[in-house]
């Protein structure tokens, strides 16, 4: 898809031009300094960057739409301007539409087209491939939606029903890239399961993304008694995530450190050449 290798998974970096994601709210915000973010991104080891405006940590309230457009499209301009693939990270079809028209090629909704009715119209319009998330309901409630009959059957059924709409919409299917949704509406448990039964989300037979980077559920799982793991110690065990994604057959993992993950994909891709 769009020129990026194909015989291994890819490495997305992430660039947040937000003032409170949770791993790294207010560092990228100054469009010079996210920009450089996201070349530093690529010379350690991404093949793409995801750049977003919004933050969607649990519990965050939405900003408007001008606000999200003022943060990422020079972002946006200045990685394409370097040659850079980007993704835009947004739930809105009115940025996604002038992303695209400012050199973004991919977009990535994490709300997988239910938070914006224009949005399915706006991804067969443009021909962009699309990053379909599992989502529920916004960030400000989405833990109040953990209930699942069955975890895994219900978010493949909740996916699937996406992927029609796109497809209804006009959407390409082979442009269509899905996500599980690590941490959206999910508990830290419910996690580790959509972890260990990814073959399920690869059986669908799209592109999966796969996007645990430095979140919560790692943060538990290597805390320190009571304490939290800080987000930025968070990427060893992000990498390790990143090899059995690989492993599983994702096509890409999101992360905000590339470094390990991109040495992690090319081991994944030597040993599955060898086993073929
Ligand atoms: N998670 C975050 C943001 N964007 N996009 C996709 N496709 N999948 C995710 O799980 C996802 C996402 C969470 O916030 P972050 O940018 O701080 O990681």
């Amino acid at each position: 898809m769009l020129g990026l290798p194909d015989d291994r998974c890819l490495v997305m970096g992430v660039v947040n031009v937000t003032p409170d994601s949770f791993s790294d709210g207010g560092r990228w915000l100054d469009a010079d300094t996210a920009i450089r973010h996201g070349i530093d991104l690529v010379s350690e080891g991404a093949d793409l960057v995801d750049v977003g405006g919004e933050s969607t940590r649990p519990g965050a309230i939405r900003i408007d739409g001008d606000e999200e457009l003022r943060r990422v499209i020079p972002v946006i301009r200045g990685l394409v301007a370097e040659g850079i693939a980007v993704s835009v990270d947004t739930m809105r079809a009115s940025t996604a539409r002038e992303s695209l028209e400012a050199g973004a090629s991919i977009v990535n909704d994490v709300s997988g087209g239910r938070a914006d009715p224009d949005m399915m119209a706006l991804a067969a319009q443009t021909g962009s491939p699309i990053v379909l998330m599992h989502w529920r309901e916004h960030s400000a409630v989405m833990q109040q939606h953990t209930h699942y009959d069955d975890l895994v059957e219900d978010i493949t059924r909740e996916l699937v029903v996406q992927v029609n709409a796109a497809v209804h919409a006009g959407v390409d299917p082979e442009r269509i890239i899905l996500d599980p949704g690590l941490g959206f509406s999910k508990t830290g448990d419910q996690n580790w399961t959509v972890l260990a039964r990814l073959d399920a989300f690869v059986a669908l037979r799209h592109p999966l993304l796969v996007a645990a980077s430095r979140k919560r559920f790692l943060g538990e799982l290597l805390s320190d008694g009571d304490e939290l793991r800080p987000t930025d110690r968070r990427d060893d065990g992000t990498a390790a995530i990143t090899t059995l994604a690989a492993r599983a057959g994702a096509w890409c993992v999101r992360v905000h450190d590339p470094a390990a993950s991109a040495d992690a994909v090319r081991v994944v891709a030597r040993l599955g050449r060898e086993a073929r």
